[in-house]
């Protein structure tokens, strides 16, 4: 009958369509989407310096080369502390950046608020080391004048970002 004839057709190629070959190319590419993964842009910020304390026990204020130094509140950028530089001045070679952010932290030696401007350094390219995101306060990307993830070498003569320090420029009342 015309009917058994198109379904044992229409069966027979489809097994030839999903036989072997597409079984192969599925495997294809879970071999190359695993091979890919590794190379996938991860936020590996999270294994820089201080990291291995825990969030919980809150800012200190010995290690001025990790992240959770509590001058670091609102930074973005590589600490000049670990660049041949210190968290308040410059490597050799690089000058402060002329506009910067500002955060207010709390230093838990004293109890007390600081407002802390970062400024980045400016003039060779990007340190690398101790990259620290903590930026308390700030906004997304769509609300630029509260955005950190700025280069604030922008106004300088050279605008190659190097590494960030952290100024104190006053103590809450
Ligand atoms: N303020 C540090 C920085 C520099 C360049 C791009 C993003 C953030």
């Amino acid at each position: 009958m015309w009917i058994d004839r198109f379904f044992e057709h229409q069966t027979r190629r489809a097994a030839q369509r999903t036989g072997r070959r597409s079984v192969l190319a599925t495997l294809g590419k879970v071999m190359v989407g695993t091979m890919a993964l590794p190379v996938l842009p991860f936020d590996r910020s999270a294994h820089a310096a201080g990291a291995h304390r825990s969030k919980a026990a809150g800012p200190q204020a010995q290690d001025e080369t990790a992240c959770d130094y509590w001058k670091y509140c609102a930074v973005d950028g590589f600490l000049c502390a670990c660049c041949g530089g210190t968290s308040t001045s410059c490597p050799p070679g690089t000058e402060p950046s002329r506009v910067s952010w500002v955060g207010t932290c709390h230093n838990p030696a004293d109890g007390r608020s600081y407002m802390v401007s970062y400024n980045d350094c400016c003039g060779k390219t990007t340190c690398g080391r101790c990259e620290c995101n903590t930026n308390e306060r700030e906004r997304p990307g769509y609300r630029l004048g509260v955005h950190n993830d700025v280069n604030w070498c922008m106004s300088n003569d050279s605008t190659m970002f190097h590494c960030t320090t952290s100024i104190i420029l006053g103590v809450q009342e």
